[in-house]
């Protein structure tokens, strides 16, 4: 059985990996308009993992017998002033993220909730990843600046992102 005040926060981080799904699909749409669909397709895929972390979290919700409570979701923006720009937003949110992972992971320690804490540190190592890959994209992107043809290599490479097995 799971305490209330760990449901609450459980139902709380769904509805911010739905959001990190929501606030990606829309730099997806974002990086349509300027043609770059590398990027796109990058973000795209990005949105499809984070809606997998929400499924995660609802599942093992469920699972310990927790009411799940699908809260609303905010409208994430729709328009970033640079490639750059869109990428550095992503490093930060991803920052955010990790701390309601670190918080909810204390919490489970505090609600002595075992499970939670053995399920959440998934979570935590995926976080390294998720802040690893924004961080050097937003190098790639500081060291390309204006040259098209970087910008371009990059989309290519982005473009070509397979999906985690
Ligand atoms: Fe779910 O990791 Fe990003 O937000």
């Amino acid at each position: 059985m799971i305490s209330k005040k760990l449901e609450t926060a459980f139902n709380k981080q769904i509805n911010e990996e739905t959001f990190s799904a929501y606030l990606y699909l829309s730099m997806a749409a974002y990086f349509h308009s300027l043609s770059l669909d590398g990027f796109a397709a990058w973000m795209k895929m990005q949105a499809q993992e984070e809606m997998s972390h929400a499924m995660k979290l609802f599942n093992f919700l469920d699972e310990l017998g927790g009411r799940i409570s699908l809260l609303t979701v905010k409208e994430p923006e729709k328009n970033w002033k640079s490639p750059l720009a869109a990428f550095t937003a992503v490093s930060r949110h991803e920052q955010y993220i990790t701390g309601c992972i670190d918080g909810l992971y204390q919490l489970a320690g505090s609600e002595k909730c075992n499970p939670a804490q053995i399920m959440l540190q998934w979570f935590i190592k995926e976080q390294v990843e998720e802040e690893s890959t924004a961080a050097k994209i937003v190098l790639r992107l500081n060291q390309i600046k204006d040259n098209a043809n970087g910008l371009w290599m990059l989309d290519r490479e982005l473009g070509a992102r397979q999906h985690k097995t």
